[in-house]
């Protein structure tokens, strides 16, 4: 790579395309850490970001795409901190205020001051307003932003601080409701639900019941551990309450966020139970009392997660207990992947790769 260009996958306009074009390689100054990039994975939030119309976004343009990266520490600015030159790191995406409650926490993803940050278009963090990892170099604010990941492949870490994380946050979430004969129920074996799979197999006792369109997805989700598979009909959620003895799902972890998706958690969704609506499908959910929703039903809507547990993900992974399912691309070829990402047909995450 040379010293002086560097490249990167540009958002210059609202309604995209991004563009895979050159730009100054940064300098880290003060805590600033900068990365050469190994990995970066593709989000389905991208696509978000891309096709936002102007306005939609608390976010100033151009920017670099990209909040899922990996790579190696190249050169830290002299306050920096954290991980030395050498390493090779995971990047925490959410970038907050570094000085609230929540951010002292590492939880970034809650920061108190997000209203502020949005309302001064700082942006959200990695390559959501802010400079991402879809490049050769990451320039990271700060070295408490980074999580060593030893030798585990560059592919395999990258999606650990978006789709790993997503998932073990949303679990996290839900696990109250997670006692024994507890049965959960996964809606979208995707980038994260895949990963969530694998997590709940790793850390509950729970039974997994996983549910998607697509029969790929379900074979996926048998290879990641779910104890049953079904495809997204009529008669899913018939089907699923029997799975659970008929007494319904102790807690739904719906990645899809769609009408169908969360007229299916409704339907199967024990007294008391747990939902998780983690993904951004534009469903709409009606909470009334009396309504659809069975009495005690606790709703999150769970973003990212916090540094702890990327932590705890990196230590899974790093343990051989979680394993991405990775298409890769070299970053030369950035459009056609998310090209692929947009038309549902990635299985697992889809990752570039610098070439
Ligand atoms: C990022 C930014 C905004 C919405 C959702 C996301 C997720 O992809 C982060 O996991
Ligand atoms: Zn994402
Ligand atoms: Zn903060």
């Amino acid at each position: 790579m040379s010293t002086g260009r560097t490249r990167a996958v540009r958002l210059t306009r609202w309604g995209g395309p991004p563009e895979l074009t050159e730009v100054p390689r940064p300098s880290p100054t003060g805590e600033e850490v900068l990365i050469e990039v190994e990995a970066a994975g593709l989000c389905r939030s991208d696509l978000h970001v891309i096709d936002a119309p102007p306005g939609a976004l608390p976010y100033r343009l151009p920017f670099t795409l990209g909040h899922e990266t990996a790579g190696r520490v190249v050169e830290r600015g002299p306050l920096a901190t954290g991980p030395g030159v050498g390493e090779r790191v995971v990047v925490y995406g959410p970038w907050g205020c570094g000085s609230c409650a929540r951010c002292a926490a590492g939880a970034d993803n809650y920061c108190d001051r997000r209203a502020a940050l949005d309302a001064d278009r700082v942006g959200t963090g990695a390559g959501l307003g802010r400079d991402g990892g879809m490049a050769d170099l990451l320039l990271v604010p700060s070295g408490r932003l980074l999580v060593p990941v030893g030798d585990l492949p560059a592919v395999q870490a990258a999606p650990l601080s978006d789709a790993g994380l997503t998932a073990c946050h949303a679990i996290e979430t839900v696990r109250g409701a997670l006692g024994e004969d507890a049965c959960v129920v996964v809606i979208g074996v995707g980038g994260l639900g895949h990963l969530a799979v694998q997590l709940l197999r790793a850390t509950t006792t729970a039974r997994v019941l996983a549910v998607d369109v697509r029969e790929e997805a379900l074979a996926l989700a048998e290879r990641c551990g779910a104890h049953f598979g079904t495809l997204l009909r009529p008669g899913t959620a018939a089907d699923l309450r029997s799975r659970t003895g008929g007494v319904g799902a102790a807690a739904v972890l719906d990645f899809v966020g769609g009408r169908s998706s969360l007229e299916l958690a409704v339907d199967v969704l024990r007294p008391g139970g747990e939902l998780a609506v983690v993904g951004s499908g534009g469903g709409e959910l009606t909470v009334r009392k009396p309504g659809a929703l069975p009495p005690g039903t606790r709703i999150s809507l769970p973003f990212w997660g916090t540094l702890p547990e990327l932590r705890t993900v990196v230590a899974l992974a790093r343990d051989g207990v979680l394993r991405v399912e990775v298409e890769q691309f070299p970053l030369s070829e950035a459009p056609q992947a998310l090209a692929r990402l947009r038309s549902g047909e990635v299985r697992g995450r889809a990752v570039l790769v610098p070439d």
